[in-house]
């Protein structure tokens, strides 16, 4: 099997695709960097991933960066586990719906009221609407449980809860109940205690 290695940050982004690598339950390595030091702008690590941001994966030849994108390409690689819904089912289009909600709507619709512009752009011209909407949209699909897509946890999971679990350590999200319940069932799965604690872990060497 080609070997799997993370390139890491401690508490970062890539603590996603540490929990979805548990998850997966196949060995890998990690190749700890230091933000602090720099390490995620040195020529070595541009030249895996030239945005100089954790995290990024390579699986023998193939190198693949974006913490979501790291997740669907786990998720198919592996699909014993089954984190994935399989290209040929219905229900695969409401899962990318999912694994592209996070990073294209959540995560800018959460910075821009993070970060307020000078002038609020219009609804109708950015791809994410407006926060309430997008956290209504979340919050209803989240009524059903226990997972995004019904009784499978999947990748979607990973990338959607960790955004929201994020959010509100931030206070960037508000804890609404559907959010909070989502991720205390999430971080109860064994995988993601240990992804928190191996990150702990490396973050205290
Ligand atoms: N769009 C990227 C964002 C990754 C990201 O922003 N990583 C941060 C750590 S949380 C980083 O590498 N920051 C270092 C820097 O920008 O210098 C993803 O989802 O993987």
């Amino acid at each position: 099997m080609p070997a799997l290695t993370l390139y890491h940050a401690t508490r970062s982004r890539s603590a996603i695709a540490l929990w979805m690598l548990e998850e997966v339950g196949a060995p890998y390595d990690i190749k700890l960097l230091k933000l602090s030091e720099g390490d995620n702008l040195k020529p070595d690590y541009l030249a895996i991933n030239p945005m100089g941001k954790v995290p990024a994966l390579k699986h023998g030849d193939a190198v693949v960066t974006e913490a979501a994108a790291i997740c669907t390409y786990l998720a198919d690689e592996f699909p014993a586990n089954k984190l994935n819904v399989p290209v040929g089912t219905p229900r695969r289009g409401v899962y990318l719906k999912w694994l592209f909600f996070g990073p294209s709507v959540i995560e800018p619709a959460m910075m821009d009221r993070a970060f307020p512009r000078k002038e609020s752009p219009r609804a109708s011209t950015v791809g994410w609407r407006d926060f309430d909407t997008v956290l209504d949209i979340v919050a209803k699909a989240l009524m059903r449980g226990p997972y995004l897509m019904g009784e499978q946890f999947t990748a979607a999971d990973v990338v959607i809860g960790s955004g929201l679990r994020f959010g509100m350590m931030f206070k960037l999200i508000p804890e609404r109940k559907e959010f909070a319940e989502y991720v205390a069932r999430l971080g109860a799965r064994p995988a993601a205690k240990r992804a928190e604690a191996k990150d702990k872990e490396l973050s205290a060497a």
